[in-house]
């Protein structure tokens, strides 16, 4: 085809082929470049044709038959269609953009009602959908946001898990998801979840590549950032703060909640969680983020946490998340609404509930009429959900199968995207009763290593010892009177270690020195232990490895080395699939079933599958022939099966 686009190109035609010809005429090797492009798309869609799909945690297909239909935003007053052919300009951001991050909390602190973050596009199907949520089905419905959530505090959109899986199960890179949500979203925050001093890794990194990520971050288009440590350790904490205060970024310093406040006997109480505050406060961050990432801060406890935030800041504006486990998450966000909170978050209605956020239709509607309406047109919001409800049927092989609220989590604690993610184990090895032992061997795992707080990475490290105790029948004594014959698992010793920061309270004796025999125990953050990290070798070693490497490899290298080396060879193999709808890109099609790629803008291909050969016996292969723009084209798969 390249001969053919050069015999036939005017140029070569008219005889006025000259030396520079080939310089002057890209488009030539942009053709060789798409050509190149939709041949490794074949190789993927050969492979899916012959082997099915090898997304990991992939379990049958997708429920969701025929095309998405897109919603229609009509204008309340005038009752026609929004035209979304360019973004909505008008939002929050822009007190972001045009003045500063002071001036974002100056005017929420002002503003009467309480605001939502919608966190569809990343806590909810990290709760619900085991992370998997593409590209291309939130930029789908990006410009119709850009509307209807005009008058959000935030989009909740990048950060926790999105960051690993983007990579290592989607094969997307998450940085190019990010700047192709900014280009179609300019008007609302973005908002992103940071792990302190972890960054969006599971263990501690050395602070400069935590810096290096906030930098990239905040270029990239992200502008608030709720930023934790899984323990509460405010040295951890600091180290994410003051990274996102260099680079310009919102900066949300953030309170974990666990237990229950209320009752006197458990180990966090009002007074320990003031202390964390006041320390947020005094990092200087802009806001006070309180995070609830198990969904037990019942409506009294929040009432009272929340107001006395309030009391004693007035002037910081306070946002809270929480996950719907147990059911209470509306009554405990209207609570938060009433006692003080700027912002609450919620879900679109179809990725709400149970293990991920409530719902933000309940919670508007819970809030309608109030002083604390949130500014958001509940017709509108409906309308984003129709999409959501239909996109969550693609992704239905990625479902745990929660029927009901938990309120056990009140015992167990586990957090809402662990909760799905151990669920959705439990139901993949068949272990209907193991289920509810694992859920008991957590809670004892939690007493084992000291009530700690738990959220990624913390939480693994207790869901690791919970499922090492059912496979091991260890009961909670038996564990620390074996623990120096025991295998623990890895994360568990990087707990005991201190990789994961200091425990209100200490390690639990004699379990730490037992467990951990001749390894190294840290005493004070990691990352005074951790060597820098040398970006230029980095950046010497990646372009030598792959040809060239942007700032955004690099950081995504600095926190996945292995996922990021893994990623970028995958997709030398297969090119970026982030354009293929998911639907093809999760199931093979019917054959003689039609679909359309576009590989770049105005680059759109036209494909079919035709058919699967039989196998060869002597290579083990398969020929798999498609239809493209009108031409047969053939590729030749691997039997894997
Ligand atoms: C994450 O760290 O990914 C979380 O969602 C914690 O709640
Ligand atoms: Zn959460």
């Amino acid at each position: 085809p390249f001969l053919a686009s050069l015999l036939t190109h005017p140029t070569f035609i008219d005889g006025n082929c000259w030396t520079t010809f080939i310089d002057d005429t890209p488009e030539l090797f942009s053709l060789i470049g798409s050509q190149n492009r939709a041949q490794k798309l074949l190789a993927y869609l050969g492979d899916l044709a012959v082997n099915g799909s090898q997304i990991k945690g992939q379990i049958g297909d997708s429920k969701f038959k025929g095309d998405v239909l897109m919603p229609v935003l009509t204008d309340p007053e005038t009752h026609k269609p929004i035209d979304v052919t360019e973004p909505c300009k008008k939002g929050w951001r822009n007190i972001i953009t045009e003045q500063s991050p002071e001036a974002f909390a100056k005017a929420v602190r002002a503003n009467k009602g309480c605001l939502i973050m919608d966190t569809t596009w990343r806590d909810a199907h990290q709760s619900l959908l085991a992370t998997r949520v593409r590209t291309v089905d939130l930029c789908n419905i990006a410009k119709e946001t850009s509307y209807a959530l005009s008058n959000a505090w935030a989009l909740e959109c990048w950060g926790g898990a999105t960051f690993d899986v983007a990579m290592r199960f989607l094969y997307e890179d998450p940085w190019d998801r990010l700047r192709k949500m900014r280009k179609l979203v300019p008007n609302i925050p973005f908002q992103m979840l940071l792990r302190g001093a972890n960054g969006v890794a599971y263990s501690s990194l050395p602070d400069n590549a935590i810096y290096h990520f906030c930098d990239q971050a905040k270029k990239n288009g992200m502008d608030i950032f709720r930023v934790f440590d899984a323990l509460n350790d405010v040295e951890q904490l600091e180290v994410g703060v003051k990274a996102v205060l260099k680079a310009g970024g919102v900066c949300e310093g953030t309170v974990c909640y666990s237990g229950d406040m209320l009752n006197p006997k458990k180990k966090y109480n009002l007074e320990y969680y003031m202390g964390v505050v006041d320390k947020i406060v005094k990092m200087g961050s802009h806001i006070v983020g309180v995070k609830d990432m198990a969904g037990v801060l019942k409506p009294k406890a929040a009432r009272l946490l929340i107001g006395a935030i309030r009391e004693k800041y007035p002037e910081m504006p306070i946002h809270v998340h929480t996950h719907d486990s147990a059911g209470t998450g509306v009554a405990s966000m209207v609570a938060c609404a009433q006692a003080g909170a700027d912002a609450v978050d919620a879900a679109t209605d179809s990725l709400s509930g149970m293990t991920s956020q409530p719902s933000i239709g309940a919670i508007l509607a819970s809030l309608e009429g109030s002083e604390f309406e949130s500014g958001l047109d509940p017709h509108h919001v409906r309308a984003l959900d129709q999409y959501w409800a239909q996109v969550r049927l693609i992704y239905s092989p990625f479902e745990a199968g929660l029927t009901g609220p938990d309120p056990e989590v009140y015992e167990h604690e586990i957090p809402g995207g662990q909760l799905t993610n151990l669920i959705f184990q439990a139901a993949q090895q068949g272990l209907g009763s193991q289920w509810a032992q694992t859920k008991k061997a957590y809670e004892q795992a939690n007493d084992l290593l000291g009530d700690i707080v738990k959220v990624t990475p913390t939480s693994k490290v207790v869901g690791d010892l919970a499922q090492f105790m059912v496979s091991n029948e260890l009961t909670y004594q038996d564990t620390i009177d074996k623990a120096e014959q025991l295998d623990f698992p890895s994360s568990v010793l990087e707990f005991f270690e201190g990789l994961m920061g200091q425990p209100y309270g200490g390690f639990p004796e004699p379990l730490r020195s037992r467990a951990l025999r001749d390894r190294r125990k840290m005493d004070k953050r990691p990352g005074l232990y951790l060597d820098p990290l040398n970006f230029d070798a980095i950046r010497q070693k990646l372009k030598e490895q792959f040809g060239g490497c942007s700032e955004t490899d690099v950081a995504s290298y600095a926190m996945y080395p292995k996922v990021f080396e893994d990623y970028k060879t995958f997709t030398q193999k297969y090119g970026d699939l982030s354009v293929l709808p998911t639907k093809f890109f999760l199931n093979r099609p019917d054959i003689g079933e039609e679909f359309t790629v576009e590989l770049e803008k105005g680059k759109v291909l036209i494909l079919k599958l035709l058919a699967i050969g039989p196998l060869s016996e002597q290579t083990g292969q398969r020929e798999v022939f498609y239809e493209m723009n009108g031409e047969v084209r053939q590729v030749t798969v691997d039997d894997k099966k």
